[in-house]
């Protein structure tokens, strides 16, 4: 484990935790995605083991939108939440949130996101893996990995292990964690193989991964399953797994679609894939072609509503797909883009289409010029 065994910020994660009490009114807000999914069920765990009693509320933003809502402010107030713990989503990227929720709640953030903003209060924690240690990049500690490390230091949370491995495996954090991940796959009896999605922990990911793809309304169901899991196989064998094949079929297609449908710029590694697919894909779609053109700027666009979103990867790190993401919607009304150097989203208006391809472009010559 990187953690350092002493850090500031590690005694103040401490008394936080510890402080809980079973009259606390205690929500968990956590990203929709697997590691989002097992970083809010270990993190739930751990302070139901700690107070004795479960969280009180479980959330996550709605929608394509993955930033915390003033709605969803108003709804903690409104249901009495006076602890609020927000896992794998960079709240400190919409500062104006965590304040006005600090005027009623205590917050602790876990996230390994990029660092947007820092606060002054002293009931606002935010805790990632770049604060504590530098031997690990944020991208490769994932929230699941990161909680579980951090929740461990408190209380025994082995019986976890293998959602510490899913969320590494779903968010391509492998690489650093070898060790642990056979040593969970000899614990399942879970052959190891080259392709980690495949094994029994990876489909673990792959199954949970399809039930959010199909349709955000599983979300909570995909959190209950989790919890009430003692191991992978009870998660492949729950109704979660109903979505699997569908989506499975969807994303073939759009792979094997690329080669004719995808605007390719070579001078410049780049492959920009507008798709409109049946499931919310994109961002597993992007992961899948980030794995098979490894050297390449992979940027997708589709529509949703109003507005069209984008998942950029580039696998071999690069160019920062945060920051070209963050250059490329640049002064577009009602944009937003950010996360990590070989992932990240955003989302823009549907008029903004033009604009945002010739940004996009411009972007991209100006980074591979300076790096
Ligand atoms: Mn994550």
């Amino acid at each position: 484990m990187p953690l350092p065994k002493k850090h500031h910020l590690l005694s103040r994660y401490d008394s936080f935790f510890k402080g809980l009490t079973e009259k606390d009114r205690i929500a968990i807000l956590h990203d929709k995605d697997p590691d989002g999914i097992c970083s809010g069920v270990i993190i739930s765990k751990l302070v139901e083991r700690l107070r004795g009693k479960r969280v009180d509320l479980r959330l996550n933003v709605p929608g394509s939108a993955y930033l915390p809502t003033p709605e969803i402010a108003a709804r903690l107030k409104r249901r009495k939440i006076n602890v609020l713990i927000i896992s794998d989503i960079s709240a400190d990227n919409e500062p104006s949130f965590v304040r006005s929720v600090s005027k009623f709640a205590r917050i602790m953030i876990i996230d390994h996101h990029k660092i947007y903003n820092t606060f002054r209060e002293k009931n606002v924690i935010m805790i990632k893996p770049q604060l504590l240690q530098d031997k690990v990049a944020p991208s490769s500690y994932c929230t699941s990995k990161f909680s579980y490390d951090l929740g461990n230091r408190l209380c025994d949370l082995s019986d976890l292990d293998w959602l510490a491995a899913v969320g590494s495996i779903a968010d391509i954090a492998h690489a650093p964690w070898m060790d642990f991940i056979r040593k969970v796959h000899r614990r399942y009896k879970a052959p190891m193989r080259k392709d980690l999605f495949t094994t029994k922990i990876g489909q673990v990911a792959t199954v949970i991964n399809s039930a959010l793809v199909f349709s955000l309304n599983n979300v909570p169901l995909a959190f209950k399953t989790v919890y009430g899991s003692k191991k992978p196989s009870d998660v492949l064998r729950s109704r979660l797994h109903i979505f699997h094949d569908e989506v499975q079929d969807e994303l073939d297609k759009w792979v094997d679609l690329l080669d004719r449908k995808a605007e390719r710029h070579p001078e410049h590694e780049l492959i920009v894939y507008y798709i409109e697919p049946k499931f919310h894909i994109k961002s597993t779609l992007s992961t899948i072609l980030s794995l098979k053109y490894p050297n390449t700027t992979l940027v997708l666009l589709s529509p949703q509503g109003g507005m069209i979103t984008v998942s950029a990867r580039r696998h071999d790190q690069k160019v920062p797909m945060n920051s070209l993401l963050e250059c490329s919607v640049r002064g577009l009304k009602g944009s937003s883009g950010g996360g990590h150097i070989p992932a990240a989203g955003g989302r823009f208006r549907r008029s903004d289409l033009l604009r945002f391809r010739s940004q996009l472009l411009d972007c991209v010559a100006r980074q591979r010029k300076s790096s």
